[in-house]
This record gives structure tokens, sequence and C-alpha cells, in this order.
């Protein structure tokens, strides 16, 4: 069997169902519409952003873009935000991370209407993934556990070992993996004994950004490591956070950086835009 598992596949039929989802809704008169915000010119957000308007564009989403100078003031930001929420065409806005320093991204996620709000970034989304109820969840965490399952892979019971604590990533990723039964250990820059925890996951998920973080020996045999990292090498070629290679030799299941989360995180954007319009 083939140990990669090929997010870039999973992602093409999430996007199937949600093209048939959103002709449906044209059918009955209703477009779907994501407005994206990008402020200032950081390639890898760049081709971030133009990697979702081409999924849009592949599923029927009609897609807004908003591409801010770096000079954008918080007033502006707002004030766009608030267009947008009144905005009958716009069903899911989503403002691209990480923003220039001189904004205050707490403040522009907590003025996206929590209805539009398809990157489940608003603490109103935040807190229903909490208590296990929600209409959002975060496009990362929910594209892993959607690849998980897919793969038929349970965790209900495992030991599932998230290494990083954001809030995009680590933490709605333990929350995700708990609601699935999993006994979750979070990791983080202050862990004490990294390698030694990692070394006990039956499902390692790695978001920390540094390019080969975790080496063969930090992984248990036969564990399932899924990246999230998006690193790019001095050669300029796309690294995960995983030793690729060593530790693709260990493992049972592996994702690929690029190929496997990345896309997937796109699916289920693409997915939450269709499910914010009845
Ligand atoms: N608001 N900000 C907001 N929402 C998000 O969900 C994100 N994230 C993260 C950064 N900031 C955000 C993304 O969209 C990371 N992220 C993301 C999305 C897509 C891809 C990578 C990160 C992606 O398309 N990855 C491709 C390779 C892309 C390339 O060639 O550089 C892959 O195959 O993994």
């Amino acid at each position: 069997m083939n140990k990669i598992i090929d997010g870039k596949a999973v992602a093409a039929q999430v996007k199937a169902q949600v093209k048939s989802g959103v002709e449906q809704l044209a059918g009955r008169g209703i477009n779907v519409g994501l407005a994206v915000i990008i402020v200032g010119e950081n390639p890898a957000s760049q081709v971030y952003v133009r990697n979702k308007k081409n999924d849009c564009a592949e599923v029927g989403i009609t897609s807004f873009e908003y591409a801010l100078p770096e000079s954008t003031t918080q007033q502006e930001l707002l004030a766009l935000i608030e267009k947008l929420n009144a905005d009958d065409s716009v069903s899911g806005i989503l403002c691209q991370l990480p923003l220039p320093e001189h904004l205050d991204e707490k403040a522009v996620i907590g003025a996206i209407s929590p209805e539009k709000d398809v990157d489940a970034f608003h603490p109103q989304n935040v807190g229903h993934i909490m208590i296990g109820d929600y209409t959002f969840l975060p496009c990362t965490p929910a594209g892993i556990m959607e690849l998980l399952s897919h793969e038929g892979i349970s965790v209900s019971g495992k030991n599932c070992v998230v290494v990083g604590r954001s809030n995009i990533v680590g933490k709605p990723m333990a929350m995700m993996l708990l609601k699935a039964d999993a006994t979750v250990t979070i990791c983080h820059s202050r862990t004490k004994n990294l390698a030694e925890i990692t070394s006990r996951a039956d499902v390692l998920i790695v978001a920390v950004g540094r390019a080969k973080f975790i080496t063969a020996d930090m992984v248990k045999p036969g564990a399932v490591v899924i990246d999230v990292g998006m690193n790019r090498g001095a050669d300029g070629k796309l690294c995960g956070d995983v030793d690729f290679d060593a530790v693709y030799e260990k493992v049972s299941r592996i994702t690929p950086v690029p190929g496997g989360v990345g896309p997937m995180t796109r699916a289920i954007l693409m997915k939450n835009t269709l499910s914010s319009k009845r």
C-alpha cells in the first residue's frame, strides 16, 4: 500500500461535492460568494490566495478579491469588512493571515460577522468548537480530520500528539481530536522531552513552521504523521516540518508537502463557504 496520503486527490473529491451543492443552490437562484482580503505583498500569502481563487472558480463559487496595499489602515480594513458583512452577495469573508505588523489581527477577526466567518476564527465560532457545537470548523484542522477519516484512520482511544499551539491549527486541532475520542497531548516550544512524547504518538500532527523539525528518531514505528508545515528551503523548494525521507521509512502513513494538508485546507474553505449560505 502507498504510505503517502494524497491530499490533492481527497481535496478533489471534497470539491466535487461542493460543486454539486453550489449547482443545486444556483438552480434555486442562490449564488455563493467568497470575499478574500489580502493586505500587503507576502509572496506565500499571495500564492495561497491565488489557489483559493482558483478553487472558487473550480466549484462555481464567485470570488471577490480585495488586494489591499501594505499601507492600509486599521480603519480602512474594518470599513471594508463592515461593507462585506452587509453585502448579501458575499456568503463568506476571509482575511488572509498574517496581517502586516501595524494591523490588529484580533480586532479584524472579531469584526467579521460570525455567520460569514468561513475560517472559524471569530471568538464566537471558537467558543462553539470548544463545546462541540458548530457550523464552521477551521479549515486546516477540519481538513486533517477529513483526510484521516477518508483514509479509514480512526483516532478513537489513540494517542494523538499535536506539536504547535496556534489558534489556527494546534488548539482547534486538539479540540477536534478530543471530540473524536482521541487521547490528546499538545506540545510546544517550551515542552520538555519533546522527542519522548512524540515517540509515543499513534498519530502525530506537526504545525510549528520549522523545516525538517521532526526527525525519524522522534517518531513511533508505524505511526501516522500529518505535516502541516509550509517552509521554503534555501533552494526555494517547499518543505514541511517533517524530515520526510527519513520519517517515511518508519511510519505507516504520512502526508507530503506540497500535496497533503494544503489542498485540504482549501477544500474545506469551499465547503464552509457553501454551508454559509442556505
Ligand atoms: N485567514 N489565513 C487565513 N485562513 C487560512 O486558512 C490561512 N491559511 C494559513 C495561512 N494563513 C491563513 C492558509 O490558507 C496556511 N494556509 C494555506 C493554504 C493553502 C496552502 C498552503 C497554506 C496550499 O495551497 N499549499 C499547497 C502548495 C502551495 C505552494 O505551492 O506554495 C500544497 O500543496 O500544500
